[in-house]
């Protein structure tokens, strides 16, 4: 019996460590690529903060290239995890602003995407943590049956989820198909119009709350752990998460699919939630920063990133390992609740040098922190190239050579000479989405004339709008103080159709 049995065996574990092997000869690296959300440029140490110390991010940055000029597509989640995904400018496409949590999913199942690319070329595939991409074919679906198209569709092999942002209802874990802790006996609803169930909700009694919903921000709709969210849920009383737990829980989910898979090359997706509201981090990290819970949430981050590294080492495959660190959007203070964000700001600056934030055309809102380590391949060093999230797809084709078919991931871009620090080159033209376009073509930037108000009282931040022409230059005037664009009128003009001919691109 053992005899047979080895016999079948052992010529799949020679194909197995051929595999493996012959992956990692050429050039096929873990990637893991990690994302924070709504966390600034000028949220880590490495890039220039002093209030607060990331000494985590601050060792892989240190370990590999920080990118200056590093772009997510857009000031806020939806959009920008979608050019992620799909390499497209998610302005392409209807439907790609900031989802309620029972949207259907917005990406397409038969194109390209960046997690089937690594999975054509041999990957284990992962996304663990923020989804915000939708679920299902409709948004009036059955929470307590699996649920699909989801991540697994788009190209994960395993997914553990939540599924829209801490701040929206339901307020659950997804593992594949399946809502985590599921209790037949106390179903989930799911409501964005009107209230379901007897949950009560933060409008009606704000003395429940542990933290206090904004003025005027809704975050006042069911309760779930002493926190107003918005949208309405009932049942699923077992089922729902512990804002304090949250972080923890995806750490030891990612820390198991990488252990699971060190043999094999794989991709993980990690999307944290830090530091986007609503701030709970854990007890351990109370306290700690300062600078009130969004500080606190940062540490907790930081803390976070730090355990994967260890664990890589300790696995041995950290130079094997390529890490992309970076944000989908700018930073906000006040972003729903009174937690302290804003009173205990301290003088930090989470924009650092740059104008505007989260919701915003100024740099503020897409510039963000940008971070790739692959020990023992790439330089350690400190590059200006004008990159962005949606450009990794093209270049990791490259990288892993699976090349991508003719019309998918149209906006994408193969950076990957600058990826690997071999070139200080990036694109040359790049388009800024927010509430309105922004153009960006050698330092110059146009803002397309918008009619929404300059800036957000509710939010408190610059959003770049202005019926007038803006026109900055970036490479003198980062914080973009000085519109030139009466100065400059051809210029301007230039900008203007270039925008409109990559507008009309197909
Ligand atoms: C906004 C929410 C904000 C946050 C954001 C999504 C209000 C007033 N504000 O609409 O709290 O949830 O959406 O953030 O509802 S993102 O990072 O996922 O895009
Ligand atoms: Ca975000």
């Amino acid at each position: 019996m053992n005899k047979i049995n080895l016999k079948k065996i052992l010529p799949l574990l020679f194909a197995l460590t051929y595999t493996v092997t012959f992956a990692q000869k050429n050039g096929k690296p873990n990637v893991i690529y990690i994302y924070a959300d709504d966390l600034g440029y000028g949220d880590l140490s490495c890039y220039g903060a002093t209030k607060i110390k990331t000494p985590n991010l601050d060792r892989l940055a240190a370990s590999g290239i920080r990118f200056t000029d590093g772009h997510a597509t857009s000031a806020t989640c939806t959009p920008s995890r979608y050019a992620l995904m799909t390499g497209t400018y998610p302005w392409r496409k209807k439907g790609t602003g900031i989802l309620p949590g029972d949207a259907a999913l917005i990406i397409p199942t038969d194109k390209t995407t960046l997690p089937n690319l690594f999975k054509k070329a041999g990957y284990k595939t992962a996304i663990i943590g923020k989804w915000h991409l939708g679920l299902g074919e409709q948004v009036e679906k059955n929470w307590n049956e699996n649920i699909k198209p989801g991540p697994n569709e788009v190209g994960f092999d395993y997914s553990f989820i939540f599924p829209a942002t801490a701040d929206r209802v339901p307020t659950i874990f997804l593992e594949n198909h399946k809502v985590v802790a599921l209790d037949t006996n106390d179903p989930i609803t799911v409501n964005y119009q009107k209230k379901v169930g007897t949950d009560p909700t933060g409008k009606e009694h704000p003395e429940l709350l542990k933290l206090q919903s904004s003025t005027n921000q809704g975050h006042n709709q069911t309760i779930v752990n002493g926190i107003g969210r918005i949208g309405y849920m009932s049942g699923g009383k077992i089922a729902r998460w512990v804002d304090e737990e949250l972080s923890t829980t995806f750490l030891a989910k990612a820390q198991q699919f990488i252990d699971n898979n060190h043999k094999n090359p794989f991709f993980l997706y990690f999307a944290l939630t830090e530091p986007h509201v609503p701030r709970m981090p854990a007890t351990m990290f109370r306290g700690k920063s300062g600078l009130g819970l969004r500080g606190d949430a940062i540490l907790q981050l930081d803390w976070t990133i730090g355990e994967v590294m260890k664990q890589l080492k300790a696995l041995k495959i950290d130079k094997n390992t390529l890490i992309v660190f970076t944000s989908d959007n700018g930073p906000v203070l006040d972003d729903g609740y009174q937690d302290e964000a804003v009173t205990k700001l301290n003088g930090h600056n989470p924009a650092g040098q740059f104008r505007g934030g989260k919701y915003s055309v100024l740099e503020g809102g897409t510039r963000v922190p940008f971070i790739l380590s692959w020990p023992g391949t790439v330089k350690p060093q400190v590059s200006e190239a004008l990159v962005s999230q949606m450009d990794l797809m093209a270049s990791f084709s490259k990288l892993i050579k699976q090349p991508i078919p003719d019309g998918d991931a149209p906006d994408s871009e193969n950076l990957l000479e600058a990826f690997l620090g071999r070139s200080t080159s990036g694109r040359t033209v790049f388009v800024e989405h927010a509430g309105t376009l922004a153009i960006i073509k050698n330092g110059w930037k146009y803002i397309s004339p918008s009619k929404g108000a300059a800036y957000d009282q509710l939010v408190g931040i610059e959003t770049g709008n202005s019926i007038e022409p803006q026109l900055y230059n970036l490479k003198e005037d980062k914080s973009e103080k000085h519109n030139l664009a009466n100065q400059y009128p051809t210029l301007v003009n230039e900008l203007k159709d270039l925008l409109t001919t990559v507008k009309q691109k197909e």
